[in-house]
């Protein structure tokens, strides 16, 4: 018993050594070229699916996360999708699959906790941060390219409404690429929970300026920035000789000639977060009721923001995960 314990804590610890020989197993579906890619050391970058279910509307949904795994191909990396279907967690999607995601209105917003009621019911669903995370981690993907994470909400000191991202990024060892988070959260009591989580934060580029998802400012500033693609794999790199079990956050901010609409976008957030406090809507409900009603306020003029800095995150992410596998290799 003794002598098994170490490697035990070596095989949680270093997710990519292990995973490199993930077999599909009774829970998780490795996608034939994500497993291929990992097996020959190639970089791979893992994307979410609540953004496609539960964030944007068909089929705007459905062409953003088509272009998403293309802009991870021109970078060289392989583009993994994650999301429930029938009960099995994929690690990266077919285009059928996909598009059966994108359009099916029934699917589930699965986050760490849903896990086990999806898989045991066999139901189909898109993958939060939290749960795209454990998914990753279990079959050693590093990198994972998102639009925005949750966080705390406004009011959340009494309301106790904390993403399970936050904690998620706590616990498991995956480098998470957004543009921060979105002003219809506390942004300042996000970070200060990330700092108590023991979360790596750091805004990517030459300031610390931590962006509010839509503006790349949000009042508030990271501990730490990365300059390009090379620091930011060097510091995801060393939480493994760390032997930390916790992730890092990478902050993107949206390009500038994507930020102007910020202020209306900023205004019509506000009007959101009212009505959405008004109707009494609560718990998971909350975001995606946000984000359509912000839609509709600013004429869909968020939602081609939105789809902006995701493409920009994807190509930033796959750059870091590009770099990291050179750093391994
Ligand atoms: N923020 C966005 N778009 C999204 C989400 C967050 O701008 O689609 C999704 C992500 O999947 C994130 C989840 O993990 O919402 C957080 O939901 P909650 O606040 O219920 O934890
Ligand atoms: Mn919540």
């Amino acid at each position: 018993m003794l002598k098994r314990a170490p490697m035990f804590i070596l095989r949680r610890g270093i997710a990519t050594y292990h995973s490199r020989f993930f077999k599909n197993d009774s829970v998780f579906r490795v996608h034939p070229s994500v497993s291929q890619a990992l097996a020959e050391n190639r970089p791979v970058v893992a994307l979410e699916s609540t953004i496609i279910t539960h964030g944007m509307p068909y089929p705007h949904n459905l062409s953003t996360a088509r272009e998403v795994e293309a802009i991870v191909q021109d970078e060289g990396a392989t583009p993994a999708t994650v999301g429930v279907i029938e009960g099995k967690v994929h690690v990266g999607l077919s285009s059928e699959e996909l598009d059966h995601l994108a359009r099916c209105s029934t699917s589930m917003k699965v986050s760490r906790r849903d896990l086990p009621y999806v898989v045991s019911q066999g139901l189909s669903g898109g993958t939060t941060v939290s749960a795209t995370m454990i998914a990753v981690h279990r079959v050693g993907i590093p990198v994972f390219v998102t639009g925005g994470i949750g966080g705390v909400h406004r009011d959340g000191e009494n309301s106790l409404d904390v993403s399970a991202d936050l904690t998620e990024l706590g616990r498991t060892p995956i480098a998470v690429v957004s543009a921060g988070v979105k002003s219809i959260l506390d942004i300042g009591r996000t970070l200060e929970f990330l700092e108590t989580q023991g979360v790596c934060v750091a805004t990517y580029g030459a300031s610390k300026n931590f962006p509010a998802f839509f503006s790349p400012q949000s009042g508030f500033t990271s501990p730490y920035n990365v300059c390009n693609p090379e620091e930011a794999a060097k510091l995801i790199a060393s939480t493994l000789p760390l032997g930390l079990q916790s992730g890092v956050l990478i902050a993107v901010p949206i390009p500038e000639e994507h930020a102007a609409v910020g202020l209306q976008i900023e205004e019509a957030i506000q009007t959101a977060v009212a009505e959405a406090s008004d109707k009494g809507i609560t718990g998971r409900d909350v975001t995606p009721f946000i984000l359509q009603k912000v839609n509709d306020l600013t004429k869909g003029k968020s939602l081609q923001a939105n789809i902006a800095l995701i493409h920009n995150n994807a190509k930033v992410g796959s750059q870091i995960a590009c770099a990291l596998s050179k750093l391994r290799n």
